[in-house]
């Protein structure tokens, strides 16, 4: 057995001893020789064990950055929930762009980390609106659950539909939480319905709501069997519950008797045709535990993180071109899947986010970058709330951590230990559907305006291209939905300083050349279709519906085109 000795010679508080065989105060000034119960190593397994990694899904405006707000409240990482649309009121931590709060919607995925109950939780808002839901797919990669928000009175929305394929894709598990409900909802057995046959997958109501809009009081616990009285108080740290049992005749006091009849038959007709509760289809992405609730009022939502907790899986293992990495095993891997600049104005750095997949990664530790085959030391690895960031000694599996990027990594790299190699399997990337023709306004601005495009174009924000043969003051910018061009235009005037002249095209598909019987420049284009260059150097061309692909490889033989990568 290993042994360890411990020597408090000046200490303030007395020392207790927790990873020992007998759990033991060691006295002021004391030492004492204490047996260990496993080799050390076991401590990473446990830390690994804690780790619960999720991503928050939905349509837009369904709750996604309120409800993040109130977990990070519980879990004391913020000490008052700040708003999304306040307007002199505190913004929500995850919607720390400046677009974001004078905009009131999310349009980016934010990376945030709290403890709560013993969990130690790295939760991913995602921003819905479609335009942005490139960064929302790669971001579902670095989560090992999703929680899909539902609003009440809408249901099933389309961008639901979607983001809910990619859950399904990797058989991740997916927890329900139907919210708004202190405003008027559809009935909870309509909506439990419509997840079943517009999702495909069986659903198991945790709790059930009393009530909506103005008489939204609370939540029956289907496992407790105990009704949880909520009484509105929305600055609070929580709602104040009160538990009771269905059959206590003071229920009807409390929630009035027709509400009371009206559950005990609604709980009658639950029990009598819902399926049954299996955690392990629930671990498999076949089940999606729902739960009704308010983020904005705090309903529901403590006791839904709790069951939430309890219900997802720890880090799960992940697929590489050499086969399963189990999380647990003591050698260290991530993959980046996010890169972000300036997010700290006084930093102006670029940050690489990734997600540890194996093991425990030590601070100042070498790592190696398997794309490039580059040995690196990770100096100032950041555990990361939104914007602000804390630097940390170690991370383990589960854990999403911010690396400074010398602009070295790109999005879906793999980094491991020096003597592994292997790749994470790749993250997917949109071909771009709207494209713009981009010049600084002010030609003095050339500079900055080149750092600016291709700094926003390395995170994946954006993709760039070049007309070849012009020069590097106008570029070819393509995104995959317009409001990108927002977001791109604000963040070179606020972190660039650059006013952009932007000219639409008419293009709305891309493919690369992958093989010319001509020098490109020479290939027979028609009125619909450009050349452009990306920058590495390769060939594409842009163009407009369907027909001129029929048109480019008739009238040049040999040319041949394939998607974007
Ligand atoms: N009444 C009510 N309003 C809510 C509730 N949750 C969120 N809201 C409001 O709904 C609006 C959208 O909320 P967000 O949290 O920004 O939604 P989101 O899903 O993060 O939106 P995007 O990130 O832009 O997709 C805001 O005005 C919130 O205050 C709720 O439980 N009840
Ligand atoms: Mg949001």
């Amino acid at each position: 057995m290993p042994k360890l000795r411990i020597s408090l010679a000046n200490p303030q508080k007395p020392w207790y001893i927790s990873t020992v065989s007998t759990l033991r105060q060691v006295p002021f000034g004391g030492t004492a020789d204490i047996l260990l119960e496993e080799p050390l190593m076991s401590d990473y397994r446990s830390e690994i064990q804690r780790r619960r990694t999720f991503a928050i899904i939905s349509h837009p405006d369904a709750g996604k950055t309120t409800l993040t707000e109130k977990f990070l409240l519980y879990g004391g990482a913020i000490a008052q929930a700040g708003e999304v649309k306040g307007k002199r009121a505190r913004a929500a931590t995850s919607d720390w762009m400046e677009i974001e709060k004078q905009r009131g919607i999310s349009v980016t995925s934010s990376v945030m980390q709290f403890q709560y109950d013993g969990f130690c939780i790295n939760i991913l808002d995602t921003p819905g609106h479609q335009d942005f839901s490139e960064d929302t797919y790669r971001t579902l990669m670095a989560a090992d659950s999703a929680v899909m928000v539902i609003d009440g009175a809408k249901g099933v929305e389309a961008q639901t539909r979607k983001l809910f394929k990619v859950c399904a894709m990797r058989d991740i598990p997916i927890f329900t939480f139907i919210n708004k409900m202190d405003r008027e909802a559809r009935d909870p057995f309509e909506l439990c319905q419509e997840l079943e046959h517009e999702l495909g997958i069986d659903t198991y109501a945790m709790n059930w709501p009393i009530g909506c809009g103005k008489e939204f009081m609370g939540v029956y616990d289907r496992q407790n069997r105990k009704v949880i009285h909520f009484t509105s108080n929305t600055n609070a740290r929580a709602a104040t519950a009160t538990q009771i049992e269905p059959d206590d005749p003071a229920l009807a006091d409390l929630i009035g008797a027709g509400k009371r009849d009206q559950l005990v038959d609604e709980i009658e007709l639950l029990d009598g045709a819902s399926c049954d509760f299996d955690l392990d289809r629930v671990r498999h992405g076949k089940l999606s535990p729902v739960f009704f609730g308010s983020a904005l009022t705090n309903f529901g939502v403590e006791p839904f993180l709790e069951a939430f907790l309890r219900m997802t899986t720890p880090p799960l293992n992940r697929m590489t071109d050499s086969g399963e990495i189990d999380a647990f095993s003591p050698d260290f891997s991530a993959f980046v899947f996010k890169i972000q600049a300036n997010m700290n104005k006084a930093h102006r750095d670029r940050i690489a986010f990734m997600r540890v997949c194996s093991g425990k990664f030590q601070r100042d530790s070498e790592v190696y970058h398997m794309q490039s085959g580059k040995k690196l030391r990770l100096s100032q690895p950041q555990q990361m709330l939104a914007a602000e960031r804390e630097i940390i000694d170690e991370a383990y599996a589960g854990d999403i951590i911010g690396v400074f990027d010398p602009g070295l990594f790109s999005i879906g790299d793999t980094v491991t230990v020096p003597g592994k190699k292997f790749r994470f399997q790749g993250i997917p990337t949109f071909e771009p559907e709207h494209f713009t023709r981009v010049s600084p306004m002010d030609t003095m601005k050339r500079k900055q305006f080149i750092k600016g495009t291709e700094q926003i174009a390395q995170e994946g924000a954006i993709q760039i291209f070049k007309v070849p043969f012009a020069g590097m003051e106008e570029v070819i910018v393509g995104v995959v939905g317009t409001l990108q061009f927002d977001v791109f235009q604000y963040r070179m005037r606020s972190e660039y300083g650059v006013e952009l002249r932007m000219a639409g095209l008419p293009y709305d598909h891309l493919r690369r050349i992958a093989a010319s019987p001509v020098e490109p420049k020479d290939l027979i284009l028609c009125a619909d279709a450009a050349l452009l260059e990306d920058f590495r150097g390769r060939s594409l061309i842009a163009y407009s519906g369907e027909w001129p692909v029929g048109y480019l490889l008739k009238h040049n033989p040999g040319l041949e085109l394939t998607e974007p990568d």
